[in-house]
């Protein structure tokens, strides 16, 4: 049975930031009814409403993986992992984005996929072949005529973003060695649930992922998972390692068990469970919004500190617009000048004058609060403080 269990109302598409010049306001064909769903046969949650590919990725996405420190560390050491564990003869990467995995590999061992062709265009450049197509079996079965099969098959925050799960895995089994090893990697639906960072829901995500719903999605086709790593990255991710069932060469270690088992005493596969995370979530609403209508009555500012895709969520949901935020900082180059998602905010290119004059900074990147805290040691020795929503809305 499939139960609806979170509104987050009317929204815009995330990473679609609007042109200056463009009217501001969207209409109402270009927004759509954000609800969140739990299967409680598949233990999958969803959203409802599924946003066709073409408008969510094409030749103008502006999100890069390689802005963050934090991203590029962690590529590199999964990068070293993946050569010391398995030493891919081909390496095979669906959504490699700008590239801040592969460039660890050499270009003759990888093959990267990257719908967004100004993105596909980056690596390219750099000398990798790359394929600017959706993933599917069509491509699939492109690939296997040029190079027959790929030893490993890597995603991260890639696969949770397509709807159909069955083309997706039947595509993967298509191209997978006989011993080959797939690795997907997606913020964890526990972190979220705990941490009720609701932001995680919005079109391009149509899926955040339980070790729970992973283990039964990929038995239907002949996979299973051997290992799960915990990760930091995106508020806490989970990195799962499956093989085929068939491949006893690879034992299951225990952190797959004990990733279910934790899954499952939180309560994970029952509705109540997703139920009061609603709930909690019109309190974290309540709460987020007196906190910066107290701020903005004592005459502060307040700016946005990374022009996220979950702050598109937060932002429409509980209705904060220009008088509460004056602008968002950020760093990447196509996001520079142009209005969030939905609201007049004005979205400006990081620059350390920005903050200056600030009192509070609201973290829309809050799963790099550590990263951004240590770039901005003077903001907060200067006495600036910075909000944030996650776990709960408050003054860090
Ligand atoms: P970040 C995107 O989501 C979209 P977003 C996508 N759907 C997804 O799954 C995740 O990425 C992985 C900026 N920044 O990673 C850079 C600074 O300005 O939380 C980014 O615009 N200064 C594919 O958008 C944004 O913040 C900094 O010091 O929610 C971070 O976006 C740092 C560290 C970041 O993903």
């Amino acid at each position: 049975m499939i139960s609806k269990f979170l509104d987050l109302g009317l929204q815009p598409l995330a990473n679609k930031y609007l042109n200056k010049h463009k009217k501001l306001s969207v209409t109402k064909d270009e927004l759509y009814q954000l609800n969140v769903c739990f299967d409680s046969k598949t233990k999958i949650v969803s959203i409802s409403k599924k946003i066709p590919v073409q408008k969510m990725f094409n030749n103008s996405y502006p999100y890069k993986s390689s802005m963050s420190i934090t991203m590029l560390n962690s590529f590199k050491k999964l990068s070293l992992n993946i050569k010391k564990k398995f030493n891919p003869k081909l390496f095979l990467e669906i959504g490699s984005n700008d590239g801040a995995l592969i460039q660890n590999f050499n270009v003759n061992n990888v093959i990267c996929v990257e719908p967004c062709s100004n993105l596909a265009r980056i690596t390219r450049k750099k000398g990798y072949l790359t394929y600017d197509n959706y993933w599917n079996q069509a491509l699939a079965k492109k690939i296997k005529k040029k190079f027959n099969t790929i030893d490993v098959i890597y995603a991260a925050n890639t696969i949770t973003h397509i709807a159909d799960l069955n083309d997706v895995f039947k595509s993967i089994t298509e191209l997978l060695s006989k011993n080959g090893i797939l690795i997907i990697e997606d913020p964890s639906l526990l972190e979220c649930i705990k941490q009720i960072s609701y932001d995680q829901f919005y079109n391009e995500h149509i899926y955040v992922f339980s070790a729970l719903a992973v283990r039964n999605l990929v038995k239907k086709f002949g996979l299973e998972l051997f290992d799960i790593e915990k990760l930091q990255t995106h508020g806490g991710s989970l990195r799962y390692y499956i093989k085929r069932v068939d491949n006893k060469k690879l034992k299951i270690k225990k952190s797959v068990s004990i990733q279910i088992k934790k899954e499952i005493n939180f309560g994970l596969s029952k509705i109540s469970t997703y139920k009061k995370f609603g709930e909690k979530t019109i309190e974290s609403r309540r709460k987020l919004i007196s906190l910066m209508k107290n701020i903005k009555l004592n005459n502060k500012k307040i700016i946005g500190y990374g022009a996220t895709a979950k702050a598109t969520t937060i932002l429409n949901y509980c209705n904060i617009d220009e008088k509460i935020i004056d602008y968002f900082v950020d760093t990447t180059p196509d996001k520079a000048n142009k209005y969030m998602p939905g609201k007049k905010i004005l979205i400006k290119k990081y620059s350390l004058s920005l903050i200056k004059r600030v009192d509070f900074i609201f973290l829309g990147a809050w799963n790099f609060k550590k990263e951004i805290f240590k770039k901005e040691k003077k903001f907060i020795r200067n006495g600036g403080k910075f909000i944030t929503h996650v776990p709960l809305p408050k003054i860090l």
